[in-house]
C-alpha cells in the first residue's frame, strides 16, 4: 500500500466514525431541524469558547464565510503572504466578498502587529480601507508553525482598537494547541471567528466548523445556503465529526513526532535544506535543490518507490503526517528518499 504523505485531508474515517455515521439520528439542516448537525454546532462552540457554530462542508467554505460575515466590497484583508486563503482559494476573497488581499511576508510564518501595523488602512480618498485581519494557525506553507496565543492576542486587541475584526484559519487549530501546550479555546479567546477542519487530522471524512458570535453565525448561515452549503441531512458527517471533534485532538503529538522523525532524517541527507526550527506540528517542508532534482521530479520518484508527496514551491517538497501513516512508514519514507537522492548523485 502507498504511504501517502501528501496531506492530513487523506486520512479515512476511523471504524467507530462510520458506526456512528450508520447510526446517525438526521433531520433537514436547513430547517436546523438535524440533531447531529445541532449537537456538533453546540460542541464546537463550546469547545472554542464561543456563542455559537455553522457546520460547512469545507475549509474554504469556512474562510469564505468567515471573510464575506466580517468585510464589505472594496476592503483589504490583511494576510501573510503564503497564505491559504489567498493562494490555494482560488481567489475567493475577490470572488464573493469583493476585497482584494494585503499580503505580508513573514518569514517564519508568524504574522506579528509591528509588520501588520504599517499596512492598516483607514478610510481615505484613494486606497481600500482595511476590513479584516487574518491569521493561519497553523501556517501551512511556512512548515505548520504555530502562531503563540501572545502575538494572535495583540493583532486582536491592537485591531479591535481600530474597529478591525480578526478571522483565524484555524484549519489545524488544534495542532497548533498541542505544539502551544494550550487549548484551542485559548487559542482562539480573542478572534472573532475561527475556521476549524474536522477531516484534516481530525479524521472525519468531510467538514469543517466556523466559530463566532451567534450574530455572525446567523449571517453566514445565509452566506452558507447561498453558497450552496445548505446539506440537508448532513448528520451524517456530523457524527463522524463529533468523533473527531471529542476524541481525535489528544493523539496529534504522535503525528508532530513523526514530523520530527522525517524532519530530523532528512536533515542529514545531502542535498536537503530543512528549517527544523519550522517543524512544530505535522507539516514537513523542505528544499530539494541540492539534490539535482526540480520538486515534480522528486515527486514522481517517491512515488515509484511507494511514497506520495507533494510539491510545495518550487525545489520544495512537502511531507504531512497523521494517523494513517506509522512511524514505521516514515521511516520507510526516509529510506526512499536516500535512495532518489543516492541515484541522482551517481
Ligand atoms: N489545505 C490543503 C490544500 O488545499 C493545500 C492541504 O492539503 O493542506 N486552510 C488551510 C490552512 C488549509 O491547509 C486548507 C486545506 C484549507 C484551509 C481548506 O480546506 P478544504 O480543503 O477543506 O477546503
Amino acid at each position: 500500500m502507498m504511504i501517502d504523505l501528501r496531506s492530513d485531508t487523506v486520512t479515512r474515517p476511523t471504524p467507530e466514525m462510520r458506526a456512528a455515521i450508520a447510526n446517525a439520528e438526521v433531520g433537514d439542516d436547513v430547517y436546523q431541524e438535524d440533531p447531529t448537525v445541532n449537537r456538533l454546532e453546540q460542541r464546537a462552540a463550546e469547545i472554542l469558547g464561543k456563542e455559537a457554530a455553522l457546520f460547512v462542508p469545507t475549509g474554504t467554505m469556512g474562510n469564505t464565510i468567515g471573510i464575506t460575515v466580517h468585510t464589505q466590497h472594496g476592503q483589504e484583508v490583511i494576510c501573510e503572504s503564503r497564505a491559504h486563503i489567498l493562494n490555494w482559494e482560488l481567489a475567493m476573497m475577490a470572488w464573493f466578498a469583493g476585497c482584494v488581499a494585503r499580503p505580508i511576508h513573514a518569514p517564519d510564518g508568524v504574522l506579528r502587529w509591528d509588520q501588520i501595523q504599517p499596512e492598516v488602512r483607514m478610510p481615505g480618498p484613494h486606497w481600500a480601507p482595511t476590513g479584516l485581519i487574518e491569521i493561519e494557525n497553523t501556517h501551512n506553507m511556512a512548515g505548520g508553525v504555530a502562531t503563540p496565543i501572545d502575538v494572535v492576542n495583540e493583532i486582536c486587541d491592537q485591531a479591535h482598537e481600530r474597529g478591525i475584526p480578526v478571522h483565524m484559519d484555524g484549519a489545524r487549530i488544534f495542532n497548533a494547541a498541542v505544539a502551544l501546550g494550550c487549548t484551542a479555546r485559548d487559542i482562539a479567546a480573542k478572534v472573532d471567528t475561527v475556521q476549524f477542519c474536522l477531516s484534516k487530522g481530525l479524521g472525519a471524512p468531510a467538514g469543517s466548523m466556523l466559530v463566532g458570535t451567534r450574530e455572525a453565525m446567523d449571517k453566514g448561515r445565509l452566506y452558507r445556503k447561498r453558497l450552496g452549503g445548505g446539506m440537508r441531512q448532513a448528520g451524517i458527517l456530523a457524527a463522524a465529526g463529533l468523533i473527531a471533534l471529542e476524541k481525535m485532538p489528544a493523539r496529534l503529538g504522535e503525528d508532530h513526532a513523526n514530523a520530527r522523525l522525517l524532519a530530523e532524517g532528512l536533515a542529514a541527507i545531502p542535498g536537503i535544506t530543512i528549517d527544523l526550527n519550522s517543524v512544530q506540528t505535522n507539516i514537513v517542508i523542505f528544499e530539494i535543490g541540492g539534490t539535482g532534482l526540480t520538486a515534480p521530479e522528486f515527486v514522481a520518484r517517491m512515488k515509484e518507490r511507494g511514497v506520495n508527496c507533494g510539491a510545495a514551491y518550487t525545489g520544495r517538497v512537502r511531507f504531512v503526517t497523521h494517523f494513517d501513516v506509522t512511524r514505521e512508514q516514515c521511516q520507510t519514507a526516509l529510506e526512499a528518499v536516500e535512495e532518489v537522492v543516492s541515484l541522482v548523485k551517481q
